[in-house]
């Protein structure tokens, strides 16, 4: 998965390599990212629609050895009533989860899934398959700093890690901090993560950085059952004031959204900024299925650096 550089820095663009990324022994520490600053590049207004499909992959094997629940970490949930899906999401989970959807995904979630990545409950159904967090991930420059606002499990932040990003993981539950610190390391990327519990809300107005990324809980596989998935719709604050609460960290953002999302409100938050941002939507493929949508805002929008990823499924299976 190779990928070029999507963004070159912009003029008066600096990244700052932040003291911390020498120092990761702190996972609770709370950092006030001053002076890595990111510049409002241009100025237009794009928007790409774009199918990128990959292979098909055989579905799971009968008889495989383990389930989800397990061996891994058994079917936590997030802390704090922002992060708790509602009862019917999680009964939605359980019988998914017994029913094998989303151990059928393993290796599209985490490729190395066998090495021994872990999740709790919330993360099968909302980790982002590894090829998507991939391409988004070579939407930033290598040296970028980026702050994963909702980080879950880290399936996003180690993808930046491995463009050459360093990373501010951002997440409210501990447990699902152990869970990314553990994948981070299994993926050899735990050196450009810095994982901070809290909440990124309270944090934002002390952060800074190039890049941030979006992919905030929408309440859970329940989600499909809205006909048209709303912004007000996003946990545990509306997608207009997630989005907010990121501008104030930098004017470049990238956002994983339901597939069935209102993609005309996603584009009018790149309206919210002034003068507004560049704006790109991109559908993601998995195995010739719509996953989601990313929106990508500021000098993250553009023609895409990457090519169809080459996702070799036959490799990523047992
Ligand atoms: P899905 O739509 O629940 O299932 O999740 P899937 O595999 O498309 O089932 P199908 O039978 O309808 O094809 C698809 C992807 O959306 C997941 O792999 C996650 O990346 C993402 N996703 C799903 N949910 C419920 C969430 C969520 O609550 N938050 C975030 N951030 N991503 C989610």
């Amino acid at each position: 998965m190779a990928k070029t550089n999507a963004a070159p820095p912009g003029p008066g663009r600096r990244t700052r390599v932040l003291p911390f990324l020498h120092n990761r022994t702190t996972t609770h520490r709370f950092f006030r990212l001053l002076d890595a600053t990111a510049t409002k590049t241009a100025r237009r207004r794009r928007r790409r629609l774009t199918a990128r499909p990959t292979r098909n992959r055989r579905a799971t094997r009968p008889g495989e050895p383990k389930r989800p629940g397990a061996a891994e970490e058994p079917q936590d949930q997030a802390v704090g009533a922002a992060r708790e899906p509602d009862a019917a999401a999680e009964a939605d989970v359980d019988a998914a989860v017994v029913a094998g959807k989303y151990w059928a995904h393993r290796h599209s979630l985490f490729s190395l899934y066998d090495r021994g990545v872990r999740m709790d409950a919330e993360g099968w159904y909302s980790a982002t398959p590894e090829a998507v967090a991939a391409s988004q991930a070579a939407r930033a420059a290598p040296g970028d700093l980026v702050v994963d606002a909702f980080a879950g499990c880290g399936g996003n932040s180690i993808q930046f890690a491995a463009r050459g990003c360093y990373v501010v993981a951002v997440e409210i539950d501990p447990r699902k901090v152990e869970l990314a610190a553990h994948n981070a390391r299994v993926y050899g990327v735990e050196d450009r993560i810095e994982f901070v519990v809290g909440d990124f809300f309270r944090l934002a107005p002390f952060l800074k950085a190039d890049l941030v990324f979006l992919s905030p809980p929408w309440g859970g596989p329940a989600y499909i059952h809205a006909p048209i998935y709303t912004l007000d719709m996003l946990k545990p604050k509306d997608g207009y004031t997630t989005f907010q609460a990121a501008q104030k960290i930098a004017p470049n953002a990238i956002m994983f959204l339901p597939r069935t999302v209102d993609i005309s409100q996603v584009e009018e938050l790149s309206w919210l900024s002034c003068p507004p941002l560049d704006f790109e939507s991109e559908e993601n493929y998995i195995h010739h299925r719509l996953k989601g949508i990313t929106a990508y805002f500021g000098r993250t929008a553009g023609p895409p650096s990457y090519h169809c990823q080459n996702w070799d499924d036959e490799q990523a299976a047992d």
